[in-house]
């Protein structure tokens, strides 16, 4: 009786992200597509810009080199064009060049990097923290209440949709999830990362966002996404059989949109708690 009371309970949880779902543009990964999804962060944006504009000219102009060097040397020193190849073994102006170029080259990819990792580690003062618990295999979401009430906090999993309900739902197969995680737009949100049995990690690549969930430890990440819409992400820790199976599901709404989910999921899990507090009582 009560286990059907809890399920009932979970079943209209299931249904509270509906109606906000049917007008948020989806973002999902297109097959066979190249490059990065495009970028609903400001750390996503400068990690593209960085590796487009930064990192790929950088490495492409390298691989010309060698492979220009490596041609030239194939022609011009062969056994035939060069049958009498030179005897010495050292020059000293072209292995100090060959190291100081190569250290510069560091040096010139370190800057920009190191200022990206410091915006991507430093978190701004945040608007709203969510703690996600990786377990095998699904993600737990928590959200404590802004008043620092602990029995008014929402704690629940979040599961891959069997194929079916995933295309009913009209969502990605793989990527879709019952009970996503939700939070407002415009708004920093710290996410606390953890998890309940082995490493997973929590990666959301339209945000820039990936850091490892580890049992007993807590690990931090932050975004702030613009545009309201629902953006997909995927466990990228190998953590088991059904590793495969623990995707990401995030809606961004606007702030009116998410404070309305987070008080009416609230007022049901108050049903929820108060069930959990009889079953405590029975049980003793
Ligand atoms: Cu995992």
């Amino acid at each position: 009786m009560r286990f059907g009371s809890k399920l009932a309970v979970g079943l209209v949880l299931a249904l509270i992200a509906l109606p906000a779902f049917a007008d948020l543009p989806q973002h999902v990964p297109q097959d066979k597509a190249f490059g990065f999804q495009p970028p609903a962060t400001e750390v996503a944006r400068q990690i593209q810009a960085f590796h487009n504009n930064w990192l790929l000219p950088i490495i492409s102009v390298i691989l010309a080199f060698v492979t220009g060097l490596l041609l030239y040397i194939f022609v011009r020193f062969n056994r035939k064009a060069n049958p009498e190849p030179a005897q010495f073994s050292h020059n000293t102006l072209i292995e100090v060049v060959w190291t100081l170029i190569p250290v510069l080259i560091l040096v010139v990819i370190a800057v920009p990097s190191f200022r990206l990792l410091y915006l991507e580690d430093e978190i701004p003062e945040a608007d709203l923290t969510v703690k996600a618990i990786g377990a095998q295999w699904y993600w737990d979401y928590e959200y404590t209440d802004p008043a620092g009430d602990p029995d008014k906090t929402i704690t629940y999993s979040s599961i891959l949709l069997e194929k079916e309900d995933a295309i009913a739902a009209g969502k990605p197969w793989l990527l879709g999830v019952d009970s996503p995680m939700v939070v407002p737009a415009g708004k920093i949100v710290r996410v606390i990362v953890t998890a309940a049995d082995v490493l997973h990690a929590f990666a959301v690549p339209a945000f820039g966002v990936k850091i490892d969930a580890v049992p007993g430890r807590l690990n931090e990440i932050w975004f702030k996404v613009d545009e309201p819409g629902i953006y997909y992400g995927q466990c990228s820790e190998l953590c088991g059989s059904r590793h495969a199976y623990m995707p990401i599901e995030v809606h961004v709404l606007p702030q009116a949109d998410y404070d309305a989910w987070f008080a009416k999921t609230q007022a049901e899990y108050a049903t929820y708690h108060a069930l959990d507090g009889v079953k405590l009582a029975s049980a003793k």
